[in-house]
């Protein structure tokens, strides 16, 4: 078998290498010259250049090297034929469901204040820590990376509610869904976390009056919200708006509406913002890698590909 691998800014020598010694015989190429893509059927890649895929005359399989593909749809080249896969990987998950654990008990723990004080050298409990039991968090987009943070989330006694496109159900969580859901779901969320996938629906979901319909009068003073989807689901100008007019209280954001960051922002020095370079759930090549060459083994056996993207739904 022959595989092209290709990703932009990463070095792929490590990733081929995993190939070639877990299937001495496959023939990987990250050269992007017609004679190197000729033969190819597989292809693992990251926001493959504009263009590539298309080239390739007998690809079989394009294996999206990340959970969201809105960067590959914008492709248009890329043939509607080739089934396109996405990573849907428990080591990938469980770091996704790591970091929603860690950012909503951080604000809920009261960290930021705590940290403040800590500079200031300031003995001070601060009062009013609720318990867990008494707060809300609130997850839009119930996939698979969704739904296992709230099982995270529920191990530590929060209450639950969920916001998905379709109807759902998830044990423990009170779930929403659609346009007519999203109102009572937002209603009753204190900790606003967002899983969704980056499509021309979720485009700037998060903006000023959706942030204006979260709880007011939560345990926490006001809302919080995390952002591990997509940064262009956000508007923030509306979130540090939000935060200066106490709208909301906190937000931890993991991706922004331009990566990286520039300098320039205010987000950065924000004291009520944590940042995180889009690192929530990064990509380890050994995982992903089994996780690809398990697929190829599916595919080569006559069983059916999984997490194929709908390209229509856009996810
Ligand atoms: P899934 O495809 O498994 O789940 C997507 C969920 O979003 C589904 O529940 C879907 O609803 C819901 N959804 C999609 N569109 C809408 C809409 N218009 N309204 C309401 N709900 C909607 O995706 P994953 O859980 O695997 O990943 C989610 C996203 O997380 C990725 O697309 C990516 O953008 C982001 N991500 C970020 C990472 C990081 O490091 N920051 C790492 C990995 C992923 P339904 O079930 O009804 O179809
Ligand atoms: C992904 C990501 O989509 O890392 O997997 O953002």
């Amino acid at each position: 078998m022959k595989m092209l691998i290709n990703a932009e800014s990463w070095d792929l020598e490590p990733w081929a290498a995993l190939v070639r010694k877990a299937r001495p015989e496959a023939d990987v190429v990250t050269t992007t010259d017609a004679n190197s893509l000729a033969d190819v059927r597989y292809a693992m890649v990251w926001k493959p250049e504009p263009g590539l895929l298309g080239r390739c005359p007998r690809l079989e399989v394009i294996f999206n090297l990340g959970a969201g593909v809105d960067a590959i749809l914008k492709d248009v080249t890329i043939p509607q034929r080739i089934p396109l896969v996405r990573i849907a990987d428990p080591n990938m998950t469980m770091r996704m469901t790591e970091w929603v654990v860690l950012q909503a008990l951080f604000h809920h723990r009261r960290m930021l204040a705590y940290q403040g004080q800590q500079r200031a050298k300031v003995w001070h409990d601060i009062p009013g820590q609720p318990a867990a039991e008494h707060v809300t968090v609130g997850v839009m987009g119930l996939g698979i990376l969704g739904r296992d943070a709230l099982r995270g989330i529920g191990a530590l006694g929060f209450q639950r509610v969920g916001w998905s496109r379709t109807a759902k159900e998830v044990d423990g969580v009170r779930c929403f869904h659609g346009e007519a859901g999203l109102g009572a779901f937002l209603a009753e969320t204190d900790i606003l976390v967002c899983l969704l996938p980056l499509t021309p629906e979720t485009k700037g979901v998060l903006d000023a009056g959706l942030l204006r319909k979260l709880k007011r009068n939560g345990p926490l003073g006001g809302p919080i919200l995390l952002n591990a989807g997509r940064g262009g689901e956000q508007v923030e100008a509306d979130i540090l708006a939000a935060l200066e007019d106490g709208t909301l209280v906190g937000a931890s954001l993991d991706v922004f509406e331009a990566e990286p960051l520039a300098s320039s922002s205010p987000l950065w020095s924000h004291p009520k913002v944590v940042v995180t370079p889009h690192n929530a759930a990064d990509s380890e090549p050994q995982a992903l890698t089994a996780y690809v060459l398990g697929q190829i083994d599916r595919h080569e056996r006559g069983l059916p590909l999984e997490n194929v993207v709908d390209r229509g739904r856009g996810y």
